[in-house]
């Protein structure tokens, strides 16, 4: 059967040189134990939406303009584990401010057209998680500097498949140049 219903979230997506630098901190010095997240599947979320009927979709993203917002930089420095989540991630300091102008920039744009994203129970903390369904297993004191461009954001789909889950880009906004 045909799923109308598309599982969806705005994000930034991560460099494939980044991509291969946190695969690598994933295999070599683990800072957590469980379900690696595929290296393709990288990513900071901006803001999550959950389930939408996928005829909506392209309404969705006509509410979406390019935000007066310059490409940035923005680090990931700080492990973090949540642990009602069980997420094992690296979060974002410098650049944070930015993210949450392009956050809100999406939710401002999405509302004019009666689109909601869901109540969240903290705070918005961009981050990009490295494992699922894990424990931390070593010191998350040590400090990281891995640092880069944001110059766009996107739409993502959430698509389950019988390998597992995979990301996929529906449409990318250019931040202002
Ligand atoms: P996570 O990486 O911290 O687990 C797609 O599912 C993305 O949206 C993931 O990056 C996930 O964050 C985030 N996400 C999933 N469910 C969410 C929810 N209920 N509220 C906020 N973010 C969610």
């Amino acid at each position: 059967s045909v799923k109308n219903k598309a599982r969806l979230f705005f994000a930034i997506d991560i460099p494939q040189n980044i991509k291969n630098q946190l695969e690598k901190m994933q295999q070599k010095n683990p800072v957590f134990t469980g379900r690696a997240v595929k290296v393709h599947n990288f990513h900071i979320t901006l803001q999550f939406l959950g389930s939408l009927d996928r005829q909506k979709i392209p309404d969705l993203i006509d509410t979406i303009d390019s935000p007066g917002i310059k490409p940035f930089s923005l680090t990931l420095e700080r492990y973090a584990y949540y642990p009602k989540a069980e997420v094992g991630c690296i979060e974002v300091i410098q650049g944070k401010d930015q993210l949450k102008e392009v956050r809100k920039h999406i939710n401002q744009s999405i509302a004019q057209e009666g689109f909601f994203a869901p109540k969240e129970k903290h705070g918005f903390r961009p981050h990009v998680t490295l494992f699922r369904e894990c424990q931390p297993v070593s010191d998350l004191q040590q400090l990281l500097n891995i640092e880069l461009k944001a110059e766009r954001f996107c739409l993502m789909e959430s698509v389950q498949n019988e390998k597992g889950v995979y990301y996929e880009v529906l449409e990318e906004w250019p931040l202002y140049q």
